[in-house]
């Protein structure tokens, strides 16, 4: 079976293939990419490729991996070439493309960073998941932390994408080229104000002069993404081969619903993202908490109380109806009051089209790939809800079950000896290692952890009772009792 590469793809005729990519050799790269993971290949590499293919443009992109070499191993030999499956009530796929290189950071620095200060590159943009922006519990940049302390040196290669891109952008500041844009595609709230001021941050220690420039020339649209990117197994690359006749080393699946909400800063020069789909304005604040507060904070939840359960996917914990009912009552009762929407959006609607979404029996979407990371996670889409409950005298009881259901979710781990993937993993399991089972014991010692919970929630006696009460319930799961989801 022929390999999917430059070479072969016009032998492809089951699927839509990138043109593009044969009739203009010399097509320039545009865009850097950081984190070319599984999403960033769904959704923003989708829509570079949808505004390539209909209305061109030098939007070719150089994807970097700070560290990992699996992204540029399987798409080098393919020319940077990779399908995308959309598994719906249909499946579709395509050959995606608007990658033309993967490099990776740690040992092709001198190329990333030739990119990084060409002319040519316009934009970069990011999907280095939330520990990746290396923010302190105040959404500031840690200037403490190890990896920015050893960046800062000056003495190696940057390690981390902030002083990567400061020392780019200070190159470019030297060299009279103009700042590069900034688009942060991570599920953080206010992702481009954050990743602006951590950038400035960074300059001020770096050179006045310089961060006076970032400061007056630094474009940052905040974003708001969202399409559910499950990862990749080997029944979707046996699909690919049957369905597209070629063999992809790794194809990247997704669901039909794809969105992409950018601040409308954006340079006028840039790829027609918003003729293919993606919606520019004003307010992505709203639509923001929107997608953390009804997606993202049940599908938290969903998988911190599913894995309990021993439940699998997404789909799986879906068919608990006394689990749906609780997530159901979570919504309307505590998640919806949080906040003020958008005046287009429906919230009912487009809360139920969330659920929808997460029933979809073509998408294998493991709970435990949605647990990662719960330190980084917690801060952006569940406890920003808790606050303002708590300001509105709003209650948080479920709410307090869903964090309950993560501190649970950490001790059973420790419990069985599985690892936890988190980048405050060994400190999380030492509190693990200290509980005893009794509530008021257990949840002082995981509120008390400073490095998620801000002072205001930790001396809020409301919270401590509310997650107090969601462990108690929650307790049996722990040794594989049942729990009532419908009296909780
Ligand atoms: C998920 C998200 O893994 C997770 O934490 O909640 O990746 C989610 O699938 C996306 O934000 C959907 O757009």
């Amino acid at each position: 079976m022929n390999k999917l590469n430059l070479a072969t793809l016009n032998d492809i005729d089951a699927c839509s293939i990138p043109n593009y990519r044969l009739t203009d050799q010399n097509k320039k790269v545009g865009l850097v990419h950081i984190g070319p993971g599984a999403f960033f290949r769904g959704h923003q590499a989708w829509y570079t490729h949808q505004a390539i293919t209909q209305y061109g443009g030098d939007w070719l992109i150089s994807a970097v991996s700070m560290r990992s070499a699996g992204v540029s191993e399987a798409l080098t030999e393919q020319d940077g070439l990779y399908s995308v499956a959309v598994l719906d009530s249909k499946t579709e796929f395509e050959i995606i493309g608007s990658i033309k290189e993967v490099l990776i950071a740690t040992t092709e620095f001198d190329k990333v960073f030739a990119r990084l200060t060409h002319q040519d590159t316009q934009f970069v943009t990011l999907t280095i998941t939330e520990k990746g922006y290396c923010l302190d519990s105040k959404g500031t940049l840690d200037l403490d932390n190890k990896e920015i302390k050893q960046d800062l040196t000056g003495t190696l290669q940057p390690i981390t994408a902030v002083g990567m891109l400061a020392n780019a952008l200070l190159d470019r500041y030297n060299n009279n080229l103009p700042a590069f844009c900034v688009i942060s595609c991570d599920n953080l709230t206010d992702n481009g104000h954050k990743l602006r001021a951590a950038l400035i941050s960074y300059a001020k220690q770096l050179d006045e002069k310089f961060t006076l420039w970032l400061e007056e020339n630094l474009i940052a649209p905040c974003t708001m993404v969202d399409s559910i990117t499950p990862a990749t197994d080997d029944a979707l690359r046996t699909l690919i081969s049957t369905e597209l006749n070629v063999s992809d080393n790794w194809p990247i699946k997704r669901e039909s619903f794809v969105q992409w909400v950018i601040e409308d800063t954006l340079p006028k020069n840039r790829p027609a993202w918003d003729k293919v789909g993606a919606t520019l304005t004003s307010d992505v604040r709203g639509f923001e908490n929107a997608k953390l507060r009804l997606l993202n904070c049940p599908h938290s939840t969903l998988a911190y109380i599913g894995v309990l359960l021993g439940h699998e996917t997404v789909y799986d914990a879906m068919q608990d109806q006394g689990l749906v009912s609780f997530i159901t009552n979570l919504i309307n009762s505590e998640v919806i009051p949080s906040f003020t929407p958008p005046k287009e959006l429906d919230v009912q609607a487009y809360s139920q089209d969330i659920l929808a979404r997460f029933k979809n029996p073509a998408i294998r979407h493991l709970l435990a790939q949605i647990a990662w990371d719960g330190s980084q996670k917690l801060p952006m889409r569940i406890l920003p809800i808790i606050e303002q409950n708590i300001a509105d005298d709003n209650a948080i009881n479920g709410l307090g079950v869903a964090v309950a259901a993560w501190c649970l979710f950490i001790r059973k781990r420790y419990i069985n000896n599985e690892e936890l993937v988190d980048p405050l993993q060994s400190d999380l399991l030492k509190l693990a290692a200290e509980c005893n089972n009794d509530a008021a014991h257990d949840i002082a010692l995981f509120v008390g952890f400073t490095k998620v919970f801000s002072t205001n929630l930790l001396e809020n006696k409301q919270f401590k009772v509310a997650i107090e009460q969601g462990y108690t319930k929650l307790l049996p799961l722990l040794s594989n009792d049942g729990v009532d989801f419908t009296t909780i």
